[in-house]
């Protein structure tokens, strides 16, 4: 029998990618684009206080590249409260310059691979365990210059095909994995949330760093080690900078 691990559930995340229509912008009124750096600013610091509920993080971020200029960040206990910061973001004067280039929508998990204990003991789980399951269900966005975020799956393929494995097998595999991530503790944080039934991968992959090459080494690493050269399947990548809500005006500017 393939045993499912058992999984816990924390806050939803909503990677949420805008981009700017910069000729629109150019050409407005000088009125209404104060307007829009005025209530664009109020709806990211709003967010990132977390004013709307009574958990969570928000963080905002210039993308690089063609496929978005913002992402905005959100972490919260329910879809309710994810739901109403979209919302109350398309009544912004900033969102008349805006079109939605992507988002992806998962929810923070851990699974039982590592802490088995956690599972079969619940409540008396030691408080090691407990903290560390707290952090990875509620985490807070780390304060880095640079994020990296990918949708990813594992591989259902002939020949290898991550759901046929028995549990003691993902287990190894993952413990491996998990050992190369330790060596970047410090450089290179995650958030791992999965996206099964909510979004077109099975989990979402953001990751956190002040040197872009550390991402990088670390994925390039990852890449030769058996979990994700045999059972990685990869979608899009979007790489991006911490941006501060007070910096709207000067990103807008150039
Ligand atoms: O949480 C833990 O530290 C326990 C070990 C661990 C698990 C169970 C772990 C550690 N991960 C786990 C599960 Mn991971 N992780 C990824 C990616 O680009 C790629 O090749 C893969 C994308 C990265 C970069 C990464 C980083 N991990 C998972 C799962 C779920 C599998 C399942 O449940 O079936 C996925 C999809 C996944 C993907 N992982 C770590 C890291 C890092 C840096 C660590 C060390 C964490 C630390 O020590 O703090």
């Amino acid at each position: 029998r393939r045993q499912p691990p058992q999984t816990e559930e924390g806050w939803y995340v909503l990677h949420d990618f805008r981009s700017i229509d910069w000729d629109a912008w150019r050409n407005a009124p000088e009125r209404r684009r104060e307007r829009a750096i005025e209530e664009g600013r109020e709806y990211l610091s709003t967010a990132e206080s977390v004013a709307d509920a009574d958990e969570g993080d928000s963080a905002t971020f210039a993308v690089l590249g063609h496929k978005a200029d913002l992402l905005v960040l959100h972490l919260r206990p329910t879809l309710g409260d994810i739901d109403a910061l979209e919302r109350r973001f398309e009544h912004t004067a900033l969102a008349e310059f805006t079109e939605r280039a992507d988002s992806y929508l998962s929810v923070t998990e851990v699974s039982g691979y590592m802490s088995q204990e956690y599972f079969e003991e619940g409540e008396t789980a030691d408080t090691g365990i407990a903290n560390y399951i707290e952090s990875r269900l509620k985490p807070e966005i780390p304060d880095t210059d640079f994020l990296s975020f990918y949708p990813m799956s594992k591989r259902r393929g002939p020949d290898h095909n991550w759901y046929e494995l028995p549990f003691d097998e993902r287990a190894d595999y993952l413990s491996n994995h998990g050992e190369i991530g330790k060596d970047y503790a410090g450089r290179v944080t995650q958030i791992i949330s999965g996206s099964v039934g909510l979004d077109d991968y099975e989990w979402g992959i953001t990751l956190f760093g002040d040197d872009p090459t550390d991402v990088k080494e670390l994925l390039y690493e990852m890449r030769f080690d058996p979990s994700s050269s045999r059972f990685a399947e990869f979608g899009r990548f979007l790489s991006a900078r911490r941006m501060s809500p007070a910096d709207l005006s000067a990103f807008l500017a150039g």
